[in-house]
């Protein structure tokens, strides 16, 4: 999959980029991430990138002109058929959208700054917007790091197989049950029984009932499409 990231803080990202999995998935090739600052398409003396919102107001509003520049550089290696607007007007973010662009073999994701966007660069030039959520941040920077970290997760090869068998097949859609490690009581705390003394099928019952109980306390919302075994597990709680 490749991934160009349009925005006028490329710093912000390449730390983040080199680091951990999503550093992995990058050094192994099965992710490539390119990152274009949008200054560079500026044209004027002082390389705008920014201009007064018509109709007046606070704050300065990213201008169309770089922009579609920046974008239109990207032709020979991308393909622009989802070019992705990080934006608070946006969508917000779930599973299911990282799914769906996970299937599109390359993006473009253009962080916004300032006030946001022109409308007009939202209309003629994004395929989308995209918000993580109903907080005030100063830019699209960390959003399209969330993105583009959610992305690699689905990519084959990035996360263990372990681990996925574990979250996707089982435990899907719930939270996770309570975990512990060693050692056996800490300060006078003890794990559960049932985890250390190697029945798995009990260990998965449990684990099962944690989670959903976990789930109802928590995030009621999330509890749709029980089994019958699963309302049996709450009725138990
Ligand atoms: C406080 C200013 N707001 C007036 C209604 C609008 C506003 C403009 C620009 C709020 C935040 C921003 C900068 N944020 C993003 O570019 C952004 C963002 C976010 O703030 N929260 C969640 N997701 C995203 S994606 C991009």
């Amino acid at each position: 999959m490749r991934i160009d990231i349009l925005t006028l803080f490329p710093e912000i990202l390449e730390g983040p980029l080199r680091v951990s999995l999503l550093g992995k998935a990058i050094e192994q090739g099965i992710l490539t991430v390119a990152l274009t600052n949008i200054r560079d398409f500026a044209t004027d003396r002082h390389r705008t990138v920014d201009d007064e919102p018509y109709g007046g107001g606070a704050g300065m509003v990213m201008k169309c002109a770089p922009l579609f520049a920046a974008v239109e550089s990207l032709s020979d290696c991308n393909s622009l058929d989802r070019v992705i607007l990080l934006s608070p007007r946006g969508r917000r973010l779930d599973q299911a959208i990282v799914r769906d662009l996970a299937a599109t073999p390359d993006l473009v994701l253009i962080c916004g700054r300032y006030e946001g966007f022109d409308e007009r660069a939202a209309q003629a030039l994004a395929t989308d917007e995209i918000s993580i959520g109903d907080y005030v941040l100063s830019g699209g920077e960390l959003p399209a790091l969330v993105l583009v970290e959610a992305l690699s997760r689905m990519l084959p090869g990035v996360v263990g197989d372990f681990e996925s068998v574990e979250t996707d097949s089982f435990y899907d859609g719930l939270l996770g049950p309570p975990q512990y490690t060693r050692p056996p009581v800490f300060r006078g705390m003890e794990t559960p029984e049932v985890l250390r003394n190697g029945n798995h099928a009990a260990i998965r019952r449990w684990r099962r009932k944690e989670a959903l109980r976990a789930t109802r306390a928590r995030r009621p919302d999330l509890l749709v499409n029980l089994t019958k075994e699963d309302q049996r597990l709450l009725d138990e709680i």
